[in-house]
């Protein structure tokens, strides 16, 4: 019987789904007395530090927290989880953690993006008995802008390379932690995770690497869901964003099942786009909370969902905020919550006002589940306009000249899944949106979507050398070459596409094999 502290922020749902596969009963705690009862503690800590440690105080864990880890009973803690052990944090001044480990936990100060979200390598310091079966080059997912700095280094079990060399897993007596999530790491994590659970094994040390770890780039399979006109949730695919064709919204198969293929095939992450959010409310769209609960049973590896995530009141004036929402997604299993035609709306009153409100969907969501889970999905258009001057937005030169032969374009922001053009340029929004909170920006293509044509590079430049958080590139890739030209053409840290995986043109597992030797990658 393994206990786990859900202190009610963020997705635990991925690993009790992760514990239950290796056969492990879980039982969460209600009361501070299921921690002083516990015999085996994983503590999954998701979001941010200062309101983790506060729902801590308020619900009087401190104390028995501190006296099982003092028992010597086995413990695991992961990502913030293992923040909570160490005295203070640069994400909440002022807020003291559990003080168990001599050290603090401080922010990336690196000429990288911030958060370090995805794939990276581990350089083990010690022997563990969770290194069994591990190989020395395996991959495991990190999505984190602090990292913990201990005091004592005896007490560093994993090192990671990111900028710097920053330390990735601790292991003292009983006691280990992880800054990378296991749940969310494929075979190594369900490996790693086993190892845990078992007991009685010896510590390995695995092949040591004396290189710098790399973080991989990250290939995400993307599944636009809506329901058809007979009423089944479909997966479907749009020729720039109409995903109707000769009437039919078309189908491309059945959500969950694609998303065991693609997992299987090698995918990083996966993304579900509920497309007709911005009409439906996503907490009556009871089918949405569904498929992430029955994907998250068996894909470990970190999931997004978008559409419709915004504040709502319902037809008897209730209303429910954006956060409200974003929690019921994660609690069914989202690591990331992408936020689209809200946040087009959010940065247009912000312009208009001059201030941000400290209420919107982006600041809430990012305030409480930290900023790496929050992803503003971006749905631009070209305009091409005459001269650089004859717009107030951001406009480059382009190469790939408008249909009267113009020069210049600046990219529309669009809502409502393209329907309605804004006068926003998607560079503004971007910047924006991460002064705002947000962690990572989903940059679609509507001129590019479903057309094989390839990633629009300029688009991507423009807007990844506007921010310092990751940026997906999306929309348009035809052939594993597309994904090399983006990755060597423009700083995007992940490549995303629909089309090409759903009808099997080039399945994930080729994409990867192309890519391997040429740019970083996890087989
Ligand atoms: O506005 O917060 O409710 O979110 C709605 C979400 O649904 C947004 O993220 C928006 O991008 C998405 N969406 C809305 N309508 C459509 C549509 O296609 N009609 N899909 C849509 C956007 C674009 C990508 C696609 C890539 C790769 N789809 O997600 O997967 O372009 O495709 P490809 O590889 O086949 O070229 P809100």
């Amino acid at each position: 019987m393994i206990t786990l502290l859900d202190y009610g922020a963020g997705n635990v749902r991925s690993v009790i789904n992760a514990i239950e596969k290796l056969g492990e009963t879980v039982r969460l705690v209600h009361t501070a007395e299921d921690i002083r009862s516990a015999s085996k503690l994983v503590f999954p800590g998701v979001g941010a530090f200062g309101n983790m440690m506060t729902i801590l105080r308020e619900k009087q864990y401190v104390e028995p927290l501190k006296a099982y880890l003092a028992s010597g009973r086995p413990f695991l803690g992961i990502c913030l989880g293992m923040h909570a052990l160490f005295e203070e944090s640069e994400e909440a001044f002022g807020i003291a953690g559990l003080g168990l480990l001599r050290g603090r936990v401080k922010r990336f100060d690196v000429d990288l993006a911030v958060p370090h979200i995805g794939w990276n390598g581990i350089n083990a310091r010690q022997p563990s008995r969770l290194f069994k079966d591990i190989r020395g080059d395996e991959k495991f997912y990190f999505v984190h802008s602090y990292y913990v700095a201990p005091e004592d280094s005896a007490v560093v079990m994993t090192t990671t390379d990111y900028g710097v060399e920053f330390v990735s897993g601790i292991q003292t007596g009983n006691m280990v932690a992880t800054q990378f999530h296991p749940e969310k790491s494929g075979q190594a994590g369900s490996t790693l995770l086993d190892n845990f659970l078992s007991s009685g094994q010896e510590a390995v040390l695995p092949e040591i690497h004396t290189a710098p770890t790399r973080l991989s780039k990250r290939i995400i399979a993307c599944l636009d869901v809506r329901t058809n006109d007979r009423g089944d949730l479909v997966v479907t695919k749009g020729d720039q964003y109409d995903v109707r064709e000769e009437g039919e919204v078309r189908n491309l198969g059945k959500p969950v099942d694609l998303a065991g293929r693609y997992y299987r095939e090698g995918a990083d992450e996966i993304t579900f786009l509920n497309i007709t959010g911005f009409r439906d409310f996503p907490l009556e769209d009871m089918p949405m909370l569904e498929v992430l609960r029955q994907t998250s049973k068996h894909v470990f590896v970190p999931l997004t969902i978008g559409g419709g995530i915004r504040d709502y009141t319902d037809k008897d004036g209730q209303r429910y905020s954006a956060l409200t929402v974003a929690a019921e997604y994660f609690r069914s299993g989202a690591d990331k919550v992408s936020i689209g035609s809200d946040a087009v709306m959010i940065v247009e009153a912000y312009l208009h006002s001059g201030k941000a409100t400290g209420q919107s969907a982006i600041e809430t969501i990012s305030r409480v589940y930290g900023s790496q889970a929050v992803v503003i999905s971006i749905d631009p258009r070209r305009v091409y306009v005459d001269s650089p001057k004859s717009v107030p937005h951001h406009v480059i030169e382009t190469t790939i000249p408008g249909p009267s032969g113009e020069r210049y374009c600046w990219y529309q922001c669009t809502i409502k899944g393209g329907r309605e053009g804004r006068n926003l340029d998607a560079v503004t929004l971007a910047k924006h949106c991460e002064a705002l909170g947000a962690g990572e920006i989903l940059l679609n293509c509507i001129d590019r979507d479903g057309t094989n044509a390839g990633f629009d590079i300029e688009l991507i430049n423009s807007v990844k050398q506007s921010v310092t958080i990751p940026v997906i590139a999306s929309s348009g890739a035809g052939c594993e070459a597309h994904f090399l030209e983006v990755f060597t053409q423009t700083g995007a840290e992940s490549a995303l596409a629909a089309g090409i995986f759903h009808r099997q043109d080039v399945p994930i597992s080729r994409v990867k094999t192309y890519l391997a030797g040429k740019i970083e990658i996890r087989p």
